[in-house]
């Protein structure tokens, strides 16, 4: 892949941007790994407080096959249909403890604690105003990912159940390896999550999108993909209150940690294998956004004041 020739989201060049190199395994179906490929990907570096930050690689726009062809995987991922994803920025990791902590200013009641541990017991809700602080802070629009851009971003071009291939190894991922998908051997259960980054990444650069932990995306649940939009869109229409999460994690069998595989939950409640990741349609600053947030935070520091005095005033009228 020539990064010439990569449709890369508007902006980016604009920032500072590197490049990173990454090694890249392939298993058969006994959970052997064939092959070694060494690949590249850019990522842009957003420097949040304390010396944290927050890496986010280019995802080259494409055409997705999305869900499963009949016979295979759930009735949930049917039908198999092609989705045009358009570039974007996709989190190198899940959002970890540390990232959190940095913008929000407080711990949740992780399950599993650790700053390099992927946050936990997060909800919908949560990961939302996680996105729309971090924007407020950056003047960058995060937000979750979509569900199609969020299968696009974990097969990297792949068609296999998994970005490894045939199957997964809890060498490759933390997953109960007390359960085989295909003829590969037993592996074992760790009980808990894995720091973010500890396992080999997908052909595009992101890690831990197989396990570790379930993964918000940004839809409304709907039972199947009849009516699904084609083009990489958030879908939100006809649907009840539940919301999408993808990838599985270390608390499930490999079967649910496929690039097809998908979960549903209420938004408000965050179980403890739910976390999630961020996306970004472009590197533009958002100005009138970051400025309107400004003027929104001094408004309401300046708003009880303009009240008291009014009230003095109204007082001294008397
Ligand atoms: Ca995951």
């Amino acid at each position: 892949m020539d990064s010439h020739f990569i449709e890369v989201p508007d902006g980016i060049e604009a920032d500072s941007d590197q490049g990173f190199e990454f090694e890249v395994v392939i298993v058969n179906g006994l959970g052997e790994i064939t092959e070694r490929q060494t690949h590249t990907a850019r990522q842009f570096i957003e420097h949040l407080d304390g010396g944290v930050s927050l890496e986010m690689v280019v995802i080259p726009g494409g055409t997705l096959l999305m869900g499963s062809p009949a016979g295979d995987g759930y009735e949930d991922e049917r039908p198999q249909h092609s989705v045009k994803v358009s570039s974007f920025l996709m989190g190198k990791y899940p959002v970890t403890q540390e990232q959190w902590e940095a913008v929000m200013g407080w711990i949740p009641p992780y399950r599993c604690r650790g700053a390099r541990r992927p946050v936990d017991r997060v909800s919908w809700d949560d990961a939302r105003e996680f996105c729309e602080r971090l924007s407020e802070r950056t003047g960058h629009g995060y937000r979750l990912p979509g569900e199609a851009e969020w299968e696009y971003a974990c097969r990297a071009r792949t068609t296999t159940p998994f970005y490894f291939g045939e199957t997964i190894t809890t060498d490759l991922a933390d997953y109960v390896g007390e359960y085989i998908y295909c003829s590969e051997p037993k592996g074992i259960y760790r009980h808990e999550t894995t720091e973010v980054g500890s396992f080999p990444p997908n052909a595009l650069g992101l890690y831990d999108m197989h396990g570790n932990v379930w993964e918000w995306c940004a839809d409304a649940w709907h039972d199947n993909y009849v009516g699904a939009p084609a083009d990489g869109r958030v879908w939100e229409s006809g649907a009840g209150s539940q919301r999408v999460l993808r990838g599985g994690c270390w608390h499930d069998p490999p079967g649910l940690c496929r690039s097809a595989a998908r979960l549903k939950h209420i938004p408000h409640e965050g179980e403890d294998f739910f976390g999630f990741r961020v996306a970004l349609t472009s590197l533009e600053q958002n100005s009138t956004s970051a400025i309107w947030h400004n003027r929104a935070r001094v408004n309401q520091r300046i708003h009880p004041t303009r009240l008291i005095a009014r009230r003095i005033q109204t007082w001294l009228r008397r």
